[in-house]
């Protein structure tokens, strides 16, 4: 059987800890009980020293065997199908999965980046506000009225969507009740609190 490895920076500054991106494949990996390995390239020189295996210079990448991806939607989705504790057996429920993993990378985090990055820049006025109101509203609508996203249980939709939403700036903008339930429920999992002190840990050995 092949190995699962997830490769990230070898360290990364205080900030992004806890949220740089390998979170979400060490979050699947302890959701499924998946054994994986980690292994990193070099934080400095980033923008070329692995662009073989991450055309951007970015991280995650992953690789188990023959297969070598990166983006953390297509290694999520890679994991999810190892396993039914992340994704559903049946057509349906794997198909509402997909389709929330994808509405979680390109209808929210789409706007959502774009816009903590202006507001950390300090930007006066914030272009993207009405779009991403327009966005966590209708999310809010739709926890209103649901626990998970997809065939009515955990799925890896669910990984993703929370932690594209996790982010302090996000969860402080405007009140969403249902959102808020949402997020605090399953970034609850021991799955990710395990994830998180793994990939402090691994960065803090680093400094
Ligand atoms: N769409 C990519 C985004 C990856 C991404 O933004 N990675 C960040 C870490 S979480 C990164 O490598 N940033 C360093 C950089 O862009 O130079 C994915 O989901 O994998």
């Amino acid at each position: 059987m092949s190995v699962i490895k997830i490769w990230t920076y070898d360290w990364v500054p205080e900030g992004p800890r806890g949220f740089v991106r390998d979170l979400r494949l060490r979050w699947a990996c302890e959701e499924a009980g998946l054994p994986y390995t980690m292994g990193s390239v070099r934080f400095e020189g980033r923008e070329t020293n692995h662009l073989a295996q991450q055309p951007f210079g970015q991280v995650p990448f992953l690789s188990d065997g023959e297969v070598e991806i990166f983006e953390s939607g297509a290694c999520l989705l890679h994991l999810a199908r190892k396993s039914d504790r992340l994704m559903p057996a049946d057509a349906i429920g794997e198909a509402q999965m997909v389709q929330w993993i994808i509405a979680a990378l390109n209808s929210i985090e789409m706007v959502t980046v774009p816009w903590w990055f202006l507001e950390i820049s300090g930007a006066k006025d914030n272009g993207l506000t009405g779009w991403l109101t327009s966005r966590l509203d209708g999310l809010e609508t739709i926890f209103k009225n649901r626990e998970w996203l997809a065939a009515d249980r955990f799925t890896a939709a669910d990984l993703l969507m929370a932690d594209v939403l996790r982010v302090p700036k996000l969860r402080a903008f405007g009140d969403r009740p249902a959102t808020e339930r949402y997020v605090a429920r399953v970034t609850d999992r021991p799955a990710f609190r395990k994830a998180v002190e793994d990939q402090l840990a691994y960065f803090a050995k680093a400094d």
